[in-house]
């Protein structure tokens, strides 16, 4: 059977004490997938060195071998924070009021890919199938190609795929999407992030599209577009659900809620993430509904992320600034009703303070999928489940459909969910959370990753 060659900006591996923490859903996602398969992780190192070598450290993991650089200074400021994190992540989540152009970012950008091309191609054998993750190496798939591998190389976008009209104002946007086309395979994980990208192929490089078979015909490249929705390792989830870790922490935040219903957030710290606007929500509804304070409490737990850019750094103030004004606001001597907590967790940790919410409140502006959501979802007791309050614009939604789906943007909106959601008789939140807890049971990571590598392989 061939070997997998996964590539991704950083190898993070998962201790099996929920180490991959705030490092987000890749890092949760590849652990399971590389686990099942075996192979070798490539990646950058998250060190600096000087000048670049290209020189390759290789460790031994549960199962897998991991491989990583080290990259300069310039390219860590150009390629990471500045063209994938400043540019591309703002754009690809409809921000373009955040994305930043700068030639020198699109310039960096390159030459990390040039990099990174030149240092796998030693690793690869004959029949590897190459695995190339988000949105930092849109075009490493043409580099290896100019460096003449032919083996199969498939990529999967991790986070949505932006409207044409959007996509346009990115300064060669052109060349950026053409060089996808020298990947095999093109995964995204919503119909909706694959629509636009096929959209945008027909339109803009006038490429020969099939909608149905996700076929893109441009010159002498074919590559097949498809949409792989994520899930999370449910199995491994599960099974954390059982510790005693688990259990105390369901248990510290039961017992110190004192009776009111407690509502969850767990994000990354990001502007993509819609937190303020669930404050504003909340705002709504302790302004129209007597006694909030003594029947809800909100967690919201929010690792800060990406702290070298300014737009993390503000929208860290914000929310501090927010949570402040409401707990000002809406205290009272012995209660507050938020909990903000800005620092990661471990994974069993996590999913006892998920299965002591009776209220998950997963609303971002704009997500690729949110595992988030998946994971509140399969913590719950099935006798006596909780609700999710979910977001249209996440990926998830178009699986999730039995969650309460909101425009985040809309605070009536979310305030009319929460009030239902507090409200719903036990039938019914049993009945929404079977349909729920189907999918993320039964469309899970291991699954995800076969389904990919067995449309890679052809
Ligand atoms: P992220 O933007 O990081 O991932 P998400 O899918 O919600 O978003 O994954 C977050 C993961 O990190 C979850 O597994 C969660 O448990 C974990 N996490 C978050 N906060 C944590 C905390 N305080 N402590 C510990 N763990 C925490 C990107 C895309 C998503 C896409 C994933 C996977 O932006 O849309 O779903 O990749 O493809």
């Amino acid at each position: 059977m061939s070997r997998l060659i996964v590539v991704s900006n950083r190898v993070s591996v998962d201790k099996g004490r929920g180490a991959t923490g705030a490092q987000g859903g890749l890092a949760v996602a590849m652990n399971g997938a590389l686990r099942q398969h075996g192979g070798i992780w490539f990646g950058w190192s998250g060190e600096e060195v000087e000048h670049f070598t290209g020189q390759l450290t290789l460790a031994r993991a549960d199962g897998f071998t991991t491989a990583t650089i080290d990259l300069e200074p310039q390219d860590v400021e150009e390629y990471y924070n500045g063209y994938a994190n400043r540019t591309l992540w703002p754009l690809f989540h409809y921000r373009i009021d955040l994305a930043e152009y700068e030639n020198e970012f699109g310039r960096g950008y390159e030459r990390v890919n040039e990099q990174f091309a030149n240092s796998l191609i030693p690793l690869v054998e004959a029949d590897d199938l190459v695995w190339v993750q988000d949105y930092h190496f849109l075009p490493l798939g043409e580099r290896l190609r100019a460096h003449g591998l032919t083996n199969r190389i498939g990529l999967f976008l991790h986070i949505p795929w932006p409207p044409t009209r959007l996509l346009v104002s990115l300064p060669f946007h052109e060349r950026l999407v053409e060089a996808m086309l020298h990947y095999d395979v093109i995964g995204f994980q919503s119909v909706e992030w694959l629509e636009s990208f096929l959209h945008y192929c027909r339109k803009e490089l006038n490429a020969e599209v099939d909608e149905d078979s996700g076929t893109v015909r441009l010159g002498d490249r074919t590559a097949t577009a498809r949409a792989f929705p994520i899930g999370i390792d449910h199995k491994e989830f599960m099974a954390l659900g059982e510790t005693g870790t688990a259990r105390r922490a369901q248990e510290r935040v039961t017992g110190s809620a004192r009776n009111r219903t407690v509502v969850i957030g767990v994000d990354r710290l990001d502007y993509s993430k819609g937190l303020p606007e669930r404050i504003d929500a909340l705002e709504r509804l302790f302004a129209t509904q007597d006694d909030m304070v003594n029947r809800l409490l909100y967690v919201q737990i929010a690792p800060p992320s990406r702290e070298d850019v300014r737009s993390y750094q503000e929208i860290r103030a914000t929310l501090e600034q927010k949570t402040g004004q409401f707990n000002g606001a809406h205290s009272d001597v012995d209660l507050v009703p938020i909990r903000y907590v800005n620092r990661g967790f471990g994974r069993a940790e996590l999913f006892g303070f998920y299965r002591a919410a009776k209220i998950g409140l997963v609303t971002p502006i704009r997500d690729g999928m949110n595992l988030v959501a998946k994971e509140y979802v399969a913590a719950q007791d099935p006798e006596d489940p909780g609700v999710l309050i979910l977001s249209r614009f996440a990926g998830a939604a178009e699986q999730l459909t039995d969650a309460l789906l909101v425009n985040p943007l809309n605070h009536e909106e979310v305030t009319r969910a929460l009030w239902t959601a507090l409200h719903m008789p036990l039938e019914e939140r049993k009945a929404r959370w079977s349909a729920l807890n189907a999918v993320v049971r039964d469309r899970d990571v291991i699954g995800w990753a076969e389904d990919f590598i067995a449309t890679l392989r052809g």
